[in-house]
């Protein structure tokens, strides 16, 4: 089993800081869940472009309020503590945070580390390494 506290996190590599947002990857691929468990804070006033080409997402807001549009359709949701929206079509979407939001996200495949948006809003695909050692929980 695995038990972990969000301030364990903060400051860690498992903390990625950018402009917009900031994600603190609580379960990742190299803990074998098979999706990665992210506590996700998007600051107030930002306009952030996202399509995971390459990823499920599902988000459960939890705190603030903002919307998020479908680029292909124009259709725009107001997102509020106890919505979740799921991009199960890899849709190009924006997210526009009113307020500060805190998000909770759940990435299928799981997210590796570090990654952060590309140009295109997209994270990469990062192929595991058959050779990776396993580590005790300890170690992780
Ligand atoms: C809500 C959202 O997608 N924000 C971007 C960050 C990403 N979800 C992450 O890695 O936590």
């Amino acid at each position: 089993m695995i038990v972990r506290q969000l301030e364990t996190v903060l400051g860690t590599e498992r903390e990625v800081d950018t402009p917009n947002w900031t994600s603190r990857r609580l379960l990742l691929r190299r803990d074998g869940m098979g999706f990665s468990l992210h506590d996700t804070v998007i600051r107030p006033g930002t306009e952030t472009h996202m399509c995971y080409a390459n990823h499920l997402e599902a988000v459960y807001c939890i705190e603030g309020e903002g919307e998020i549009e479908v680029v292909d359709t124009g259709e725009v949701f107001v997102i509020a503590p106890g919505t979740v929206y799921a991009l199960d079509g890899h849709e190009r979407h924006v997210l526009r945070a009113r307020t500060r939001m805190r998000m909770v996200c759940v990435f299928n495949p799981p997210v590796a580390g570090d990654e952060v948006h590309d140009a295109d809003g997209v994270y990469p695909l990062i192929e595991e390494l058959t050779e990776e050692p396993a580590r005790s929980a300890a170690a992780r």
